[in-house]
């Protein structure tokens, strides 16, 4: 007899490859919720959150929260920068826990050591969203782009160069760390509305973590 039945149902990590460049690492950072939620709050208690005005004039439906270089907005819209440009303020480091991160993901999907300039944090509310778009304001496209979800699922849309190409369905769980980069940095991507729920850490949220080389 086997002590199964005490254990959760939840299957063993493991890698899937989503598209050339793309990873999921399923589990990656399961065990680490509690350290990683309180990294984050760390950061929002500096930065709280925001809903951005995106360049058509719309309200994001997402909550938006980074440190590292962030966005700051000026005549000519937004763009990275490491400091708050209307105070002068320098933006929060980076936690040192999604530093450690960041390179361990980017080493076990194959990308080797990584040491990312700006972290971005996005909140979900059920029924928040993020349209397709591409992630084109870094200066640099060498390098990968590290993703963590946290607390309620959400399907993740990935589709390719053209808005209107074929995207397929991803689902995100706790826990699971997207690294993506080489061919398919520029892929056109985005989140489906996210479905009301409770996680038992995270509570009716789901938050995302981007680790990125913008500067
Ligand atoms: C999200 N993520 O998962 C939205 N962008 O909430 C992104 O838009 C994203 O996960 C670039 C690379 C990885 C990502
Ligand atoms: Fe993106």
């Amino acid at each position: 007899m086997t002590m199964d039945l005490f254990e959760d149902a939840l299957p063993p990590p493991w890698h899937e490859q989503i598209a050339p460049g793309a990873v999921v690492l399923h589990g990656f950072v399961r065990d680490h919720g509690p350290e990683l939620l309180a990294a984050v709050n760390s950061v929002v208690a500096q930065v709280p959150w925001r809903h951005m005005i995106t360049p058509g004039g719309y309200r994001m439906s997402v909550a938006m929260s980074w440190c590292g270089n962030g966005w700051t907005s000026d005549n000519r819209g937004y763009r990275y920068s490491d400091r708050d440009t209307r105070t002068g303020k320098p933006w929060p480091p980076i936690p040192e826990i999604l530093m450690a991160l960041a390179d361990e993901a980017a080493v076990q999907a194959g990308f080797g050591h990584y040491v990312p300039d700006s972290c971005l944090m996005n909140r979900y509310d059920p029924g928040s969203k993020l349209s397709l778009h591409q992630d084109k304001d870094e200066n640099d496209f060498g390098a990968p782009i590290v993703s963590v979800s946290l607390g309620l699922p959400a399907v993740f849309q990935f589709g390719g160069l053209q808005r209107g190409d074929r995207a397929r369905r991803v689902p995100l769980a706790h826990g699971d760390v997207v690294v993506w980069g080489g061919p398919s940095r520029l892929n056109y991507h985005g989140i489906l509305p996210v479905k009301e729920g409770y996680h038992s850490l995270v509570g009716p949220h789901r938050i995302n973590i981007t680790l990125r080389k913008a500067l």
